[in-house]
């Protein structure tokens, strides 16, 4: 049910600080069950207003009115061109892939490494030139698998009649693509109208590139921003206008910031604009220079841009939104008196009756109504979920 998202770009451009960056999180934060799964699998979160300081109640779970809700972070394996032919650690890195919802292209803004990620001096290596080539990657990669079924999959809309919306789908469901988003691709494509065995190779090519669009939406982390030249950064905010989405961002000062914190030196929540000093006396004169340069960093680019990315990730490309259901609608808690006990993502559009299975099946199954419990109106199963609603839902069960 959690919310996968993954970490790619070539070598070297700082997928693995980021990664660290945004998995260590303060114990107070990390409510969920561990937070590293495997080594490149952890845990992180977007941040999100908490209804508790709207409705003054003191809320156990979040931080100063700001909730953390956990999604899932994968480091995927350096890519190199040429990747969906073997080179590098090739399909390894594709398959990494399958069963992410979203993509941050992590960019070494400062244009420091080279296309293969080795080390070259900063400004000379143009990163609007990486862009391109993950996409290619992913694309020639789902191409492959297309032209390698491609005479089992005529057969099978020739024959059974099968739509080819669900024909395609089936065939990619290990990567997340259902009949909607076939569909989709093959409106966009006008494939939808010419029989599939009349497809050609460029066709393919095409149909595949709206594949990955549509099921893995990415956004630009235009990282190392901190020593990036500033034009690089505004050819990369350029891309903007060709419909990307770029976050300068800043993993090393993100990484720095959060040990900082979780050894008690400075306060700052993650997606923070500043932070502040507990104990200056206790910090050397290098150590509080390094901090002012941060907070310099922070302020001219509202933060480090970590937490921006997975937001933008979460709310915006994948569209969700956050509902808290309680079971005592007149104290915002559950059961045992806790306050705003859950915080769920859910998908813009789910109803009431989504959220009732959401917390448990058999309350889905015998789901009655829900109580908006901020109005304490009554919902009905088709009642679609506001961003923050609060709810109480009633069942037989
Ligand atoms: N200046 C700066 N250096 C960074 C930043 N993020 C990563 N690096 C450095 O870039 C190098 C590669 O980082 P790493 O996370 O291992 O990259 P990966 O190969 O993509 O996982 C390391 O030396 C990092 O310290 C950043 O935001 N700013
Ligand atoms: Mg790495």
């Amino acid at each position: 049910m959690s919310i996968l998202i993954a970490l790619a770009g070539k070598p070297n451009c700082g997928k693995s600080t980021f990664f660290k960056a945004a998995t260590l999180a303060d114990v107070e934060i990390a409510n969920y069950p561990f937070t590293t799964i495997k080594p490149n699998l952890g845990v992180s979160y977007v941040r999100a207003k908490c209804p508790c300081k709207e409705l003054h109640l003191t809320c156990p779970k979040c931080s100063d009115g700001e909730r953390f809700i956990a999604v899932e972070l994968l480091d995927v394996a350096g890519l190199v061109p040429e990747a969906h032919k073997g080179k590098g650690l090739g399909n390894a890195f594709l398959d990494d892939m399958r069963q992410a919802q979203a993509i941050i292209h992590v960019i070494d803004a400062s244009g420091g490494t080279d296309i293969e990620g080795n080390v070259v001096p900063v400004g000379t290596h143009d990163p609007l030139d990486d862009i391109k080539f993950l996409e290619t990657e992913i694309t020639m990669w789902m191409f492959g698998i297309l032209h390698k079924n491609w005479v089992k999959l005529s057969r099978k809309a020739s024959a059974s009649g099968e739509k080819i919306e669900d024909v395609i789908a089936e065939q990619f469901a290990g990567l997340g693509i259902d009949n909607v988003m076939a569909k989709q691709a093959l409106l966009e494509t006008g494939l939808v109208d010419k029989h599939i065995v009349n497809w050609t190779e460029p066709e393919m090519i095409e149909l595949s590139d709206l594949l990955r669009k549509i099921s893995k939406p990415l956004v630009i982390a235009a990282n190392k921003a901190d020593i990036a030249p500033p034009q690089n950064l505004e050819k990369l905010k350029g891309l903007e206008k060709d419909g990307y989405r770029v976050i300068a961002c800043s993993a090393g000062i993100e990484l720095a910031l959060r040990n900082a914190a979780s050894h008690g030196f400075i306060q700052y929540l993650p997606g923070d604009k500043d932070f502040t000093i507990k104990n200056p006396e206790k910090l050397n004169p290098a150590q509080k220079g390094a901090l002012e340069k941060m907070r310099e960093f922070l302020k001219k680019n509202d933060g480090t841009g970590i937490q921006k990315c997975l937001n933008e990730v979460v709310f915006g490309l994948l569209g969700y939104i956050v509902a808290y259901p309680v079971e005592d609608e007149s104290k915002f808690t559950d059961k045992s008196g806790n306050v705003l006990p859950d915080a769920f993502l859910i998908k813009k559009g789910s109803t009431a009756r989504d959220l009732a299975f959401r917390v448990h099946t058999q309350i889905g199954e015998s789901f009655l109504f829900g109580i908006n419990a901020r109005t304490k109106m009554r919902l009905g199963d088709k009642y679609e979920l506001q961003d923050n609603d609060i709810i109480k839902i009633t069942s037989t069960k």
